[in-house]
This record gives C-alpha cells, structure tokens and sequence, in this order.
C-alpha cells in the first residue's frame, strides 16, 4: 500500500501554484472503495464492487459503457459510501465515440451530496448539491461552442439551464473536442485547499503526462461529505459513452502524517474481502473444469476459436509477407546465377584478348582488337546492370525480412509494401534496360568469335540472356498480380 502514497507531479504546481506561489506538494493516497478500472472491473454477478450502477450502464471486465450509442440512452455509476475527505484529487479515463460528426448528449463527472440516480443533466438528477463536470456534446443553443467542458456548481436550489448549454451557469469552461480521439480521453480533477482544478489530456497520445490545464475555479465551497459518479446520456443523436477508469485519490498537506492505509480497513472487513476473492478464485477454476470436462477436444483453447477482425487481418498480412519473401529470395538466386555466368564469360574473353595480344595481325575470320574491345565493353556493362539488378533484388529481399509480423501499425506496414513495390519497379526497369540493350545489338556486326576453350558461345549467351529476361518478366508480371492480392488485405 506504501507505493499508492505518491507526490504529484509538476500538474499540480501548476494547478495549485497559480500565482507563481512555490506551494509544497500534497501526498496522494489512492482510495480504491471509490475507485474502478479494468481488466477485473466486474464481479462474476456484473456488479462493480463499491459502485452501483443505473439505466442503461453496461459494466464489463475492461469498461461501463454509461450508454450505448442508441437513441434517447441514460446511464450512471455511483460510488456506494460517502467521500469524507477534505481534499481529493480524481483522473477518469473516458472515451465518448459515435459515426456522426456531431454526437449527442454528453457525459457528467459528479461530487454530489446525494446520487442523482436518474435525471434529465447528462443522465443524472437536477437540482443537485454539488458541482458537476460536464463534457457537453451537443450544440443545443446552436452558438457553435460544442463539444465543450463546464465547471458547474449547485447549492440543491437551481436547475440546470439546457438549452443554453448552462451558458450562464458555468463557473469555468474551455471548448474541447473529446470525441472519436485515438487513444481515450483523460480527465483529472483536483480539489485541493477550496480551489477546483480541470486538467485535460485530449487522447491524442498514449503518454500520461499529456495534460492541460482546462478550467480553474478558485474559492470552491463543495459539501464536505458527497458521492462521486459519473453519467451520461444520448438524445436523437447518439454516442457510445464509455468509462475505462475512475481512480480516487485523497490529497494530505503537507507536514499532516499519513495513515497506514491498513489501519484504516477494519479487520473484520478484510477477512470478508480476502473470503470474497478466494470463493470468486473458486468459482472461476470450477467453472473452466466443468468447460474442459464438457469440451474435451477443446483442451482450453476455447479462446482460440475465434479469431477477432484484427488477429484475422494480421495474420493475413503476415501470411502474404513470409510469400512475398520466399518468392524475392528465390528471385535473388537465380540473378546470382545470371551474374556467375556472366562473370565467367567476361573473365574468358579477358583470357582470350590476352592470348591474342602476342598476335598483332588479325587473320582471315577474326577480329580486329577494336571490335573485340566494343565487345568486351558491352560485356562490363550487362555485367554492371545485372549487378544493379542483383543490389535492387537484395534491397527488395532485406525490406521483406524487416517486416514483422507482430502488432505494427497498418500504415507502416502499407509503407513497407511501397518499398518492396518501388524495388521491384527498379527491377523491372533495368531488366527493361537490358533487354533493350540486347535488342539494339545488330546481329550483322555480331563478330564471330574465336574458339573458345569451353562450349560457350556468343548466340548461346544472348540466348541465354533473353530467356532468363523473358522469364524474369514473366515472373514480375505474376508477382505484381500476387502483390495486388496481398494488398486487397488491407
Ligand atoms: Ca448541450
Ligand atoms: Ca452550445
């Protein structure tokens, strides 16, 4: 328990030091009878422990989806005892997500002497002794400042004023939009020696410290005992209002001793809770017996069976990956052969030129020394480009065993393809090279070459030379189709 007692960070020098006052940090203490979070939210019952929840609230393992993105949906979590503490400190991790550009209603963070279980504010009752935060959705006084979030108290005697969006009311505001972000949208609020503090993070990354300072309110008189909850509600349009986290924190001053948090815990109330956890540990192993005894062939994996839209997507883009690479590697040995051969004949009229540099005149039949040159330049050249060819295969082959086949990013792994694709334009493109070259060669001027020492011939090398494009070609041809099959996984 040592480790929940936290100072905070530089947030709340910012939020408490307002004037530029060095103020000493509160010690934090995490309260987890008026806390929830995942990936165990829910009792094997689909109760939260500590939290009642009403409408249309849908508790599960990781969330509580306040309401579903169904038309007119109304829903909250309460914390089932009293908060006493005078200063507190709390951070709800939310997501508010629909397919319209505009959603509807909203959702409400509460500290409220009584549960407003139901009602026409956000899904939570009006009139309320308190302050509410309120991440308002919808436009509905049509000023085009929505979706935006309000500081609203109330001393139990004022209604909520809707159709103007609590204009009027509010006692801190700042327009952010909070829907449909990347990651989910957090909220930390802190109420520490009667000032009120919003702090935002937009859920535009993943990383925790990503707050800014939303809304402050100075000489915030909150009742000294109240609930937290939190609520939602949809109207003709509709969002998804889910709630990933609650986390409760009290706030010590500075120099005031901290409690161990045991202490606070009756002993009794521990044996329960241990009796509690240990009956639920019970029931869970009992309950996969019975499936492994019911499913035999199953042997557990019954997780398994079914594979999500995602797993189904990577594991398809993987599958087309390990192809890609077999065939690229496969494409690069035989290039490798095409360059040997060359290498060889290259190295075999190099001989021959050497042979003859002793004989200064031509006889009948033969070359003369500059026709042999021309040849031989030619030759350094297709030696280059299929060695051109061969680098841009490699490349190819080195950007496919670079892609993992784990949990990247689809846009990193769609670059990737771009990659391999251009290497393999670079390919095609010096093939193309190649065979023009080949083509531009005028058979009448095709010298006759001398004997050779080995079989090879002139004829049977440009032979050679163009049935190895021709099937390369080919072979491009039916990888770019194999290529546009892998991308339809996308
Ligand atoms: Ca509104
Ligand atoms: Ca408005």
């Amino acid at each position: 328990m040592a480790a929940l007692v936290t100072v905070t960070g530089s947030l709340l020098v910012l939020a408490i030091g307002g004037a530029g006052v060095a103020a000493e940090l509160p010690n934090r203490r995490f309260e987890y009878k008026y806390s929830f979070k995942g990936p165990h939210l829910v009792h094997g019952d689909g109760s939260i422990p500590f939290w009642i929840h009403t409408g249309n609230a849908i508790p599960s393992a990781d969330q509580i989806r306040i309401t579903p993105s169904l038309k007119s949906q109304k829903g909250s979590v309460w914390t089932k005892s009293k908060f006493s503490f005078e200063n507190w400190e709390i951070e709800v991790t939310f997501r508010v997500t629909g397919r319209g550009r505009v959603g509807a209603d909203g959702l409400a963070i509460w500290y409220t002497v009584d549960q407003g279980l139901d009602g026409p504010v956000f899904g939570a009752a009006d009139s309320w002794n308190g302050v509410g935060i309120f991440f308002d959705s919808f436009d509905n006084d049509g000023k085009k400042n929505n979706p935006v979030v309000l500081v609203v108290g109330n001393n139990g005697q004022y209604l909520y004023d809707h159709q103007n969006d609590g204009a009027t009311q509010a006692l801190g505001s700042c327009l952010r939009d909070f829907r449909n972000k990347p990651y989910a949208v957090r909220a930390r609020i802190i109420y520490y020696k009667k000032i009120l503090t919003v702090m935002l993070h937009n859920g535009f990354t993943p990383n925790n410290d990503d707050y800014e300072l939303c809304a402050r309110v100075e000489n915030m008189m909150l009742p000294p005992e109240g609930y937290f909850g939190i609520s939602a509600a949809t109207g003709g349009l509709a969002d998804d209002h889910d709630v990933l986290s609650f986390l409760t924190f009290r706030l010590l001053e500075p120099g005031k001793p901290v409690e161990p948090a045991d202490l606070t815990i009756p002993q009794e109330e521990k044996e329960k809770y241990r009796e509690e956890y240990e009956n639920f540990q019970q029931e869970l192993d009992k309950k996969k017996e019975e499936f492994q005894k019911d499913h035999p062939d199953m042997q557990g994996e019954a997780a398994d069976i079914f594979e999500t839209v995602n797993e189904r997507e990577l594991r398809q883009i993987f599958e087309g990956q390990n192809r890609i690479h077999l065939e690229i590697k496969q494409l690069n040995k035989q290039l490798n052969m095409i360059l040997d051969e060359q290498r060889r004949y290259v190295s075999l009229v190099t001989e021959e030129m050497a042979k003859r540099g002793t004989n200064t005149a031509p006889q009948a039949g033969q070359l003369p020394p500059g026709e042999l040159d021309n040849i031989m330049r030619y030759q350094q050249e297709v030696l280059r480009h299929v060695g051109e060819l061969k680098n841009s295969v490699t490349n190819a082959l080195n950007q496919a065993a670079q892609l993992p086949g784990g949990a990247t990013g689809s846009y990193e792994t769609i670059q990737h393809f771009h990659e391999i694709k251009e290497n393999l334009h670079t390919v095609k493109r010096d093939l193309a090279a190649l065979v023009q070259r080949n083509l531009n060669v005028e058979k009448p001027k095709c010298p006759e070459l001398p004997p050779f020492p080995s079989c090879l011939s002139t004829t049977h090398f440009f032979m050679f030379v163009a049935v190895q494009t021709v099937l390369f070609i080919g072979y491009i041809m039916y990888r770019s189709q194999q290529e546009a099959a892998a991308k339809k996984f996308f």
